[in-house]
């Protein structure tokens, strides 16, 4: 390049210039020794046709013709464009090299970017690994619990047999209980009779001897109907003072009573208007049985069948129980379904239901029909309208059988609803009613189940009642 450069400078047209041109060149080449010399390196050329020089502007003297000027030019204007070309390509490669630099860049990036999808894929894949744990873990527990089911059965089955077992006893010692009774009372009967006359003679002089002693076979027949407990509550005394005085019980019956009555309704309309323990016989039954009569509340003439006041007897009780009553009949008992179903057979009775609550509230609940159907039927409850300020909480029971923890005759096919109310009653699926629960103190009890002695629509399920009391009386006396 710089050897063209000098040649153009030399051959620049206007030839005046030449000298200055010359001894730059010389000057460059330590001229400053005053020796002019001209060096010309140009391209052989080899001349074969006449050239026509302009004598003018290229004087021969130079040495140098137009066509070598030209020559010259061109290959200045080819070298220009050789140069252009080279400048683009090198402009091109500075792109090249810039988008390689910017692509090696993204490729850094895209390398990173790599790594942490590799880190974040390994982790995956662990995470994935402990989820599988988890799973099998879970699987293992799940056929361990299937494994513990026929365990558990076979469990519940001993139990269920243990169930079994304990509740045959229990009827047995009640059978023998009742033996036991029955003997204890023919035995007594046997000493009545022969202290008749004395017993006679201490009474009214109006019983004659035959129906003192039809009183006194009534006062045995009573004793069947009562359980263990409360029976020999009231025997014992009995046979302790037999030959000096009669009990309590005895007592306010022969002072009040000239009955068998057929009901306290028709001792009621007899005159016998004081409330207490009635000796009754309904029409066409042999049963005599005693009861508490409810002469002075709502009009007279009630048959208490049920009382619950404090607690003092436990309603938790066999078929056996419920059948033939039990518990005291000046405090809490269950009058029993066998002499419920003699007394309200004779007509058209009513049933009424009075409630207090541990606040002080009363209510009551009446049916204007109400009757058992026998034994061959579960005593099944037969129930007219209801009206009261209670609420209707017994008419969900109508035309169910009685229940007892050793009878299901409920309509509640996966148990026994007797042993989660742990009472007896008409049980349906289970219980808007649980008069013969068990009575807990204070209202609100805590249980597992609903077992207290509630009324649904007046307190709720939850709640325990502090008295109930069922009386029953003949519509048209
Ligand atoms: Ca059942």
């Amino acid at each position: 390049m710089k050897l063209y450069s000098v040649i153009w400078i030399t051959l620049l047209p206007s030839l005046c210039q030449l000298q200055l041109a010359s001894e730059y060149v010389n000057l460059n080449n330590g001229g400053s020794q005053g020796k002019c010399t001209y060096t010309f390196v140009v391209p052989q050329q080899k001349i074969t046709g006449a050239v026509c020089v302009s004598t003018a502007r290229f004087p021969e003297a130079f040495g140098v013709n137009r066509s070598e000027v030209e020559e010259l030019k061109q290959e200045l204007s080819r070298q220009q464009t050789e140069i252009e070309k080279i400048k683009r390509l090198v402009d091109v490669d500075h792109e090249v090299a810039n988008e390689m630099d910017h692509l090696r860049r993204e490729s850094r990036n895209m390398g990173s970017r790599l790594s942490h999808l590799h880190v974040q894929f390994l982790h995956e894949v662990l995470q994935k690994k402990n989820d599988s744990k988890e799973v099998f873990q879970g699987e293992d527990k799940v056929v361990n619990a299937i494994s513990e089911i026929p365990i558990l059965a076979s469990k519940y089955r001993d139990l269920q047999e243990k169930y079994n077992f304990l509740t045959s006893l229990v009827n047995n010692q009640s059978l023998i209980i009742a033996r036991l009774e029955e003997q204890c009372q023919q035995s007594l009967g046997r000493r009545h009779v022969d202290q008749a006359p004395s017993y006679s003679q201490s009474t009214s002089g109006a019983l004659s001897n035959s129906s003192e002693a039809k009183k006194k076979q009534n006062r045995d027949t009573h004793g069947e109907q009562t359980d263990g407990a409360a029976h020999r509550k009231e025997i014992l005394p009995t046979q302790a003072t037999k030959t000096t005085s009669k009990t309590p019980v005895i007592q306010s019956e022969a002072s009040q009573s000239e009955g068998p009555w057929t009901d306290c309704s028709e001792a009621f309309l007899a005159g016998q208007k004081s409330s207490g323990i009635y000796l009754l016989k309904p029409h066409n039954s042999n049963q005599i049985m005693q009861a508490w009569c409810d002469q002075e509340n709502n009009g007279g003439g009630w048959t208490v069948i049920q009382r619950r006041q404090d607690g003092s007897t436990n309603f938790f009780k066999t078929w056996h129980n419920y059948k033939h009553g039990f518990g005291n009949f000046d405090n809490e008992y269950w009058l029993g379904l066998e002499n419920i179903y003699w007394l309200t057979k004779q007509g058209n009775y009513k049933l009424l239901i009075l409630m207090d609550d541990w606040q002080g509230r009363q209510v009551n609940a009446e049916y204007d029909q109400f009757r058992v159907e026998p034994e061959s039927d579960f005593y099944r409850l037969r129930l007219g309208q209801y009206r009261g300020t209670a609420g209707d909480s017994l008419s969900w029971h109508n035309d169910k059988q009685f229940s007892t923890l050793d009878k299901d005759r409920d309509s509640y096919s996966e148990g026994n609803c007797a042993h989660f109310q742990k009472g007896g009653w008409w049980y349906n699926m289970c219980a808007h009613s649980n008069l013969n629960g068990v009575w807990y103190r204070g209202g609100h009890y805590r249980s597992r189940y609903q077992d207290g002695v509630y009324w649904a629509e007046f307190r709720g399920g939850a709640y325990s009642l502090k008295k109930v009391s069922m009386l029953v009386k003949p519509n048209k006396p």
